[in-house]
């Protein structure tokens, strides 16, 4: 038996364990009794992580389209046809007709590389990765208040914490270290406070339980501000010291009272004045949030208020304090830190800065880099649909089945004169490529991932990949060579992180000799720098943290006559997102094998439903079959729908309207009707 110590592939959690292996074969996983995040323990999907890796599914061999069907290439022939192809678009449409889509689920060296690849190689800043449709108005937000956009706290501080306010986050099934650290806190006497209109695990053991409307999470936020500052519970001291505009915040929450707070937010008066006193009574309180605030058309502003509550009990800068964005994938911290965005190079450095942009050129030995912005993912899904980007790359992600309204990102994908996806399995968005590359998994490669504390860790090769299949970054490498670019050229992901540590400040002092056992905290600028488990401990990233004051805008579909039910859509434990891993996974598709939605007893009772019924949802965009699920998670009026299925696709439905500052799609609030199935 081999052990080789690796990072989980599926969330941000960021737990370890070993990859057991006997013969070139995984049989399992061990936990590591000692990593800080998961303490021995690990969720069922962190169990199961080995299962998917030797299914006979996997790519084994580049595909590339002839007379319409998908055919087994050689390398050599495949990665020649996609320089062509993407130079002979660009000939024909300029530089920006071409987007590259990174991934969450790659390493940090592979991010960094596609990034250099559009940038250095093809001459683009369109590169974006699933940030976009998950915490892109966290990092807009928090950028604006705080100056930096990750979680300001650790893991750890949870303990530390005296009352903690959930709002938006699943955290027991889509962050279970977290949640069960969490559970653990409440059981040695944290109050909890959950703002989330499902009755989730943790809303069973909190002392508040607000089951407000989808979208009205300003309204919510600003009465809880408005009580706060009328009864004199706010942090004065830390408010003169450390921040400004506050006095623009407390005239914009002023009108704010409970009452006004309670019409907009379906909640008693008497919940938003409770919840106030909790979160300000605690010395030390602790905000955790996810998806219920980020995925909306006002995600920015939730996020601003989300800051200034923070602000205003002067609960950042400390242990057991701080606002903590559970960032979702294995590596979605990284893909942002890596520059996978269209404004942004490596560490948040603006390309419109010319002294940074002369940087990075000389350090990749180029004239000149682009200097507009590139199209966020979302934008670019909608140029493609009208015809106005002619080619994608995309790399481990699946946006037939993650995009907003299957419908257009089909047509999308479909309008495209070149499609080349690079995956570990043919996904449905691979199904349409005109070219797909096979890539090593998590267990097959070296690298690093970023996990949502900012912990840069280490992933390790347990076993070799299938076929011909190859890492990520030798992938990108080679495409660079055959472009005619050589300096791409490393002796392995060590030799990458090197490189982005010369260009990186907040990585400046990461290197693979430090990372042994279980990494380091960004912002780490130097060699000798242990690492920052607490962000804006005595100034913000930005100076002085900005209060900025947001009105309340309603979401952009509600329920009427022809769609009376408010659609929100999300996860479940078993299942990681497309399922292209987990329903590979006998254990966990065994759990979950279909496609459901959840429906209060009593919309139940009125469209003569019972469990497990066949229904039609339909919404304006299309409509889909699924199985209902009679429970009192939800509130009547309100439906649950996972997105993990193929066949009854939640974005079969869903709406394509995007927050005007982040360009993330409104995920959790549509409007559709439903009946039983003929
Ligand atoms: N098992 C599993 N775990 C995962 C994932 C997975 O696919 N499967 N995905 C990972 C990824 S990438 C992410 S981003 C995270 C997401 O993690 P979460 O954000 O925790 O998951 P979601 O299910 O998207 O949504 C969380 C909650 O938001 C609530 N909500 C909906 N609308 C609103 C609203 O208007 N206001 C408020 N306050 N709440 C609302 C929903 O009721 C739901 O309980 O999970 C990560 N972990
Ligand atoms: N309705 C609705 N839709 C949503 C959401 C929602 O809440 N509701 N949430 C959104 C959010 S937060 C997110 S993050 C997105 C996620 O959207 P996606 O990122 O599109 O979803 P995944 O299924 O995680 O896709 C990852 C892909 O990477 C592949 N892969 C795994 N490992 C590797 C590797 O090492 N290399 C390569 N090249 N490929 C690999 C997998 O096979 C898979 O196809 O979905 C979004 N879509
Ligand atoms: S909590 Fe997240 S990182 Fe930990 S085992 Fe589960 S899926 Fe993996
Ligand atoms: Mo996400």
């Amino acid at each position: 038996m081999k052990r080789t110590l690796t990072v989980c592939p599926y969330c941000g959690t960021g737990c370890m364990f070993y990859l057991v292996s006997y013969n070139g074969r995984l049989v399992g996983v061990e936990p590591s009794s000692t990593h800080p995040v998961s303490r021995g323990g690990l969720c069922v999907k962190g169990w199961n992580a080995f299962a998917f890796v030797h299914h006979p599914d996997r790519l084994t061999t580049p595909l590339v389209r002839r007379d319409g069907m998908l055919q087994a290439a050689s390398w050599d022939e495949a990665l020649d046809l996609v320089v062509d192809r993407l130079r002979a678009v660009q000939k024909k449409h300029g530089a920006d007709a071409v987007m590259f889509a990174s991934s969450a689920k790659a390493t940090n060296e592979e991010n960094y590389l596609l990034m250099k690849l559009a940038r250095a190689v093809f001459g683009t800043n369109n590169i974006d990765h699933c940030a976009r449709l998950c915490h892109s108005s966290t990092v807009t937000g928090l950028a604006e208040t705080f100056g930096s956009g990750a979680m300001t706290n650790s893991i750890s501080c949870i303990d530390q914490a005296d009352v903690i306010l959930v709002i938006g986050s699943n955290t027991t099934e889509q962050h279970p270290l977290i949640g069960s650290r969490i559970l653990n806190a409440v059981r040695s006497g944290t109050k909890l406070i959950v703002a989330d209109n499902r009755r989730i695990r943790l809303a069973r053991q909190a002392e508040l339980h607000l089951r407000h409307k989808n979208g009205s999470d300003v309204a919510l936020l600003n009465g809880i501000m408005h009580v706060i500052i009328a009864e004199g519970l706010a942090d004065r001291e830390f408010i003169a010291a450390r921040t400004e505009n506050y006095a623009a915040l407390a005239e914009s929450v002023a009108d704010w009272t409970p009452e006004r707070g309670a019409a907009a937010t379906g909640l008693e008066a008497a919940e938003i004045v409770a919840a106030a006193r909790l979160f300000a009574g605690g010395e030390r309180g602790m905000i955790v949030y996810s998806m219920g605030i980020t995925q909306h058309s006002h995600g920015v502003d939730n996020v601003r208020c989300i800051a200034a509550l923070a602000m205003l009990t002067g609960n950042v800068g400390r242990p057991g304090t701080g606002v903590n964005p559970l960032r979702g994938q294995n590596n979605v911290q990284g893909g942002c830190d890596m520059g996978a965005l269209p404004d942004l190079y490596s560490g948040y450095q603006k390309l419109s800065g010319p002294l940074l942009r002369d940087k990075f050129a000389r350090a990749w030995g180029v004239k000149r880099l682009p200097s507009e912005p590139g199209l966020p993912l979302t934008r670019a899904m909608d140029a493609a649909s009208a015809g106005h980007l002619q080619a994608m790359f995309i790399m481990g992600e699946n946006p037939m089945l993650s995009d907003p309204d299957q419908g257009h990102a089909r047509k999308a994908l479909q309008n495209l004169e070149l499609l080349v996806v690079q995956d570990i399995f043919l996904t449905e968005t691979a199904a349409l490529a005109d070219i797909v590359l096979p890539a090593a998994c998590y267990a097959e490669k070296e690298g690093t991932f970023t996990n949502t504390e900012r912990r840069v860790q280490r992933l390790r090769k347990g076993v070799e990949p299938p076929g011909e299949a190859r890492a990520d970054w030798e992938i990108i490498s080679d495409l660079a060579e055959r472009a005619g670019y050589h300096g791409m050229r490393y002796s392995g992901p060590a030799a990458i992180m090197d490189e982005i540590a010369e260009l990186t400040p907040i990585y400046g002092g990461i290197a693979y000799d430090r990372l042994d056992p279980y990494g380091l905290q960004w912002p780490c600028p130097d060699r000798s720098h242990p690492g920052t488990p607490i962000l804006h401990l005595d100034c913000f990233t930005r100076g002085l943290g900005r209060f900025t004051t947001v009105s309340h805008r309603l979401p952009a579909e509600l329920p009427d006559e022809e769609y009376p039910y408010v659609l929100t859509t999300g996860r479940s434990y078993f299942h990681w997102h497309t399922g292209s891993m987990t329903r590979r996974t006998h254990l966990l598709d065994r759990e979950e094998p279909r496609s459901f939605i959840e429906l209060h007893p009593d919309d139940a009772a009125r469209l003569g439903l019972r469990d497990r019924d066949e229904l039609i949802v339909s919404s304006r965009r299309g409509e889909l079959r699924t199985e209902a699920r009679v429970t009192e998670m939800v509130i009547p009026g309100v439906l649950f729908m996972p997105f993990h299925f193929a066949e009854g696709a939640a974005n079969v439905l869903t709406n394509n309207v995007l927050d005007p500052e982040s360009s993330i799609p409104e995920f959790k609030v549509c409007a559709v009707r439903l009946w039983r199935a003929p």
